[in-house]
């Protein structure tokens, strides 16, 4: 009996691989646009970011990749941007830039840290955006889009790719959701 009750105990904190977790640390020059775990924002969110604006943010995952999904999106089309680097700062590989009403779609970095920019001009303002984000255990590589790739999973410290032997259609739909399709 005591051995069942340590094994359930025990059962509790196994890590489901798979899962999302968080663990991942922010770091902006934009005062209260991180305040909530797992979310950042334009400044003054709800209400209309600022002209003049040069924001970033640094997220970190304590291992694994950063995962993103934006909530909300209007900026100026023409010159309010969000720029998304797949690495620690500006002058990593740039993901890609967003303005306009479209809500970009989700994206998952190829190393630990995602670095993302906010630049607005001297005229017309907008609410901005919400961006959510996890830490995540699976990420699509080498793919022509973000919805199509190898599967790679972190495993034990390291990125490796999965066997195929037994994947089935629900394996690839329990994937696809994790990665926010
Ligand atoms: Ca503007």
């Amino acid at each position: 009996m005591e051995y069942l009750v340590i094994f359930m105990l025990a059962a509790l904190y196994v890590n489901i691989p798979g899962v999302w977790c968080q663990g991942v640390t922010t770091s902006t020059n934009c005062p209260g646009t991180s305040q909530s775990p797992g979310r950042i924002t334009s400044p003054n969110y709800p209400s209309n970011y600022l002209n003049g604006q040069s924001c970033y943010w640094l997220l970190t995952a304590n291992a694994g990749a950063v995962h993103l999904s934006f909530e909300h999106f209007y900026t100026e089309q023409c010159c309010d941007k969000v720029r998304v680097y797949d690495g620690g700062s500006s002058s990593s590989s740039q993901i890609d830039e967003y303005s306009g009403t479209s809500i970009p779609s989700n994206l998952t970095s190829s190393s630990n840290q995602m670095y993302i920019t906010f630049t607005s001009d001297g005229s017309v303002v907008y609410t901005g955006f919400v961006i959510k984000y996890t830490r995540s255990v699976v990420r699509l590589q080498s793919g022509s889009d973000s919805s199509y790739g190898r599967l790679e999973v972190f495993h034990n410290n390291q990125w490796g790719t999965v066997c195929d032997d037994l994947w089935s259609m629900t394996n690839s739909h329990v994937v696809c959701r994790q990665l926010g399709f």
